[in-house]
C-alpha cells in the first residue's frame, strides 16, 4: 500500500490535525444548511427495514439519473438519453433525446438547459461530448456543445457554485482526473475552455457532487473504495482531501440530498446513506439491487421525497423504485 493510500486508510489526511478536520466538517455542514433542498434528508427512506421494491421501467445499461427542481426526471445509459414520461395509468415510458443514440453518462442541469455526457469519437465507452437540451422546448433534442478532451472515461458530472461543470474522469481512466469546465455566464451553451481541477495517482473518480466548499466523489483504487471530500478553496482550486467512509468495494455515483450523500455499492449490489461527517446514516442489505449505478431521491410530481429511484447497470438494467412497504 503506498503512502497516501495508507494515511488514508488510517483517517489521517495529511495536513490536517483533529482540530483542522472538525473545522472542516463543521465547514461542510456549514455550507449545506445554507442550500436547502426540501427534501429533507432521511425522510423515510426505506434502505433497510421492510421494502418494497419494483422496476419502473427496463431500459438498457443505466448509468445516471437526474431531477430537475420541477421534478422531470432524466436518465442515461449505453444508448441514449431519455426522459421519463409517466403514462397516467400507473406506467412508465420514456422518450429518448439523442439523436441517433449512443452511450451517455453523467448529466446536470441549470434552469432551461440540460447538460449531459455522451458518445464521443473514441468508441462505446467515451461519453465525451457535451450534450445541451433546451428543457423549454415541446420536443426537446440533445445537441452537442463541446468537445471534452484528454478524458479516458467522462463519468459523473455536477455543477458548481462558480456556474462551471465539473466532470470526473475515471474510473478507468489513464489519467484519472476531475476536470472543470467553465460556462460563459451569459450563454449557458457556450463552454469557454477546459482546466483540469484535481489529478489522481493509482485512484479513480466515479459520482461527483459539488457544493460551496467541497467536491465529493468516490474513489476506487487498490481494492479500496472511498467516499473523498476534497475541500474547495476560496479561489476555486482542490484543498486537502478527507475520507468520509472506505469500504474496499467499487462504489458509483452519488447524490446529495439536504446534509446526506446517497451513493451506490456496485459491487456489493447496494445503497447506502452517509452524513458529511462519514456517518453511516443506513443501509440496505447486500444484493439488494443488481450493480446499481445511480440513486436520487423522488421529486414530485412524479415521485414522493421518501421514495428512492436507483438505475442499474451491466449484469442489471433499467430503473427501480425503493420505498416504504405499504402499511
Ligand atoms: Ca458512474
Amino acid at each position: 500500500m503506498w503512502p497516501t493510500a495508507a494515511r488514508r486508510a488510517a483517517g489521517v489526511p495529511h495536513g490536517f490535525r483533529r482540530a483542522g478536520l472538525l473545522a472542516l466538517f463543521a465547514l461542510l455542514a456549514g455550507c449545506e444548511a445554507s442550500q436547502p433542498d426540501e427534501r429533507a434528508a432521511a425522510a423515510g427512506w426505506c434502505l433497510d427495514g421492510d421494502c418494497a421494491q419494483r422496476q419502473l421501467i427496463d431500459l438498457p445499461q443505466l448509468e445516471n439519473l437526474h431531477f430537475t427542481p420541477e421534478g422531470r426526471l432524466f436518465l442515461t445509459g449505453q444508448e441514449n438519453l431519455y426522459e421519463l414520461l409517466e403514462d397516467g395509468a400507473g406506467g412508465y415510458s420514456a422518450r429518448t433525446l439523442l439523436p441517433g443514440g449512443g452511450g451517455c453518462s453523467g448529466l446536470v442541469s441549470v434552469p432551461g438547459t440540460l447538460y449531459a455526457l455522451c458518445a464521443g469519437p473514441g468508441g462505446p465507452t467515451d461519453f465525451s461530448t457535451l450534450q445541451a437540451v433546451d428543457l423549454n422546448a415541446a420536443e426537446p433534442v440533445a445537441e452537442p456543445i463541446f468537445a471534452l478532451s484528454g478524458m479516458t472515461l467522462p463519468n459523473g458530472m455536477d455543477i458548481g457554485p462558480d456556474g462551471a461543470l465539473y466532470v470526473t474522469d475515471g474510473p478507468v481512466s489513464v489519467k484519472p482526473k476531475i476536470v472543470r469546465l467553465a460556462v460563459d455566464p451569459q450563454d449557458p451553451r457556450n463552454i469557454l475552455e477546459q482546466t483540469t481541477w484535481i489529478r489522481f495517482t493509482g485512484e479513480w473518480p466515479n459520482g461527483l457532487v459539488v457544493t460551496q466548499d467541497a467536491l465529493y466523489t468516490t474513489l476506487y483504487g487498490l481494492g479500496l473504495g472511498t467516499v473523498v471530500a476534497i475541500a474547495r478553496e476560496a479561489d476555486g482550486s482542490a484543498g486537502e482531501t478527507t475520507v468520509l467512509l472506505q469500504r474496499g468495494r467499487i462504489l458509483d455515483d452519488l447524490n446529495l440530498v439536504g446534509d446526506t450523500l446517497l451513493v451506490t455499492d456496485w459491487q456489493d449490489g447496494r445503497l447506502f446513506a452517509l452524513g458529511l461527517d462519514g456517518t453511516l446514516r443506513g443501509e440496505s442489505p447486500l444484493g439488494s439491487f443488481t450493480q446499481p449505478s445511480s440513486v436520487e431521491a423522488g421529486r414530485p410530481p412524479l415521485f414522493r421525497p421518501d421514495q428512492l429511484l436507483v438505475t442499474e447497470r451491466y449484469l442489471g438494467s433499467g430503473l427501480w423504485l425503493r420505498e416504504p412497504a405499504a402499511p
